[in-house]
């Protein structure tokens, strides 16, 4: 049975996002919760994956970013929330479409440090097939003040902006503004599907919790051989193409 309905897959494709409620249900957000902390607190070592989107020279990191979870806990890949994001996808693009990374991204309390205004492409080598899209999971309820996502609406139809990199190899960045985007709070167990070119950004986390989320991205798997080929696995530093 399809998890979305068409109407939902036509404003995908029209706007550039699109909310799905209750993908997990609260057992299964339990179980990425628990395994979401081994990863935070280095139970399980993701040494060489982590690093701080925020740029921060400081101490205290205060966007962690863990890529490729599911290279050090291959089972993820047969879990839910793996399973489910990839069939949306697959709705959403086409029958051709693979995971090609995921990733955790939390953002620690009181920290306060945006993610900057960017389109996803701009990490990305140029490729021909450009259907590609992320799915960003809720694992603590995301609202304004702790970072829930901003989308400006059909932002991925725009060529892509120039983009720059922030602080200390962090995060990449280009215009875009609150005023023409809309935010989507999200209960833990719902998501967002974004494409590769739709605009997007959070603000800072000024609560005194986590605000943890776990990210499946999708592309055609010809692309991915092509990034293969091109020695492109989504776990090194983080470049510009512009
Ligand atoms: O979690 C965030 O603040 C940023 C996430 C993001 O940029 C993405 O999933 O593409």
């Amino acid at each position: 049975m399809p998890f979305i309905s068409k109407e939902q897959v036509a404003f995908f494709k029209e706007e550039g996002y699109l909310l799905v409620l209750n993908v997990l249900s609260p057992k299964e957000v339990d179980y990425y919760s628990k395994l979401y902390n081994s990863f935070l607190n280095n139970e399980i070592d993701a040494t060489s994956y982590r690093s701080d989107l925020s740029g921060s020279d400081g101490v205290q990191e205060k966007i962690t970013q863990i890529m490729v979870p599911s290279k050090l806990m291959p089972e993820l890949l047969q879990r839910p929330f793996h399973q489910k994001s990839l069939r949306i996808a697959k709705q959403l693009m086409g029958d051709d479409i693979e995971l090609d990374f995921d990733m955790l991204i939390n953002k620690a309390p009181n920290t306060n440090a945006i993610t900057p205004w960017h389109q996803d492409t701009a990490y990305w080598i140029n490729m021909p097939d450009k259907r590609a899209a992320s799915c960003w999971l809720a694992i603590d309820p995301a609202f304004k003040d702790n970072g829930c996502m901003w989308y400006t609406p059909k932002s991925h139809r725009s060529p892509l902006l120039p983009h720059t990199q922030t602080g200390n190899k962090g995060a990449l960045q280009c215009e875009g503004s609150e005023e023409n985007s809309v935010c989507i709070p999200l209960k833990p167990g719902s998501c967002v599907f974004h494409a590769g070119g739709t605009l997007h950004y959070s603000r800072g986390n000024s609560t005194n919790d986590n605000r943890r989320a776990m990210i499946t991205n999708f592309r055609p798997k010809a692309m991915i051989a092509l990034e293969r080929a091109q020695g492109v696995d989504h776990t090194g530093e983080r470049k510009t193409r512009i």
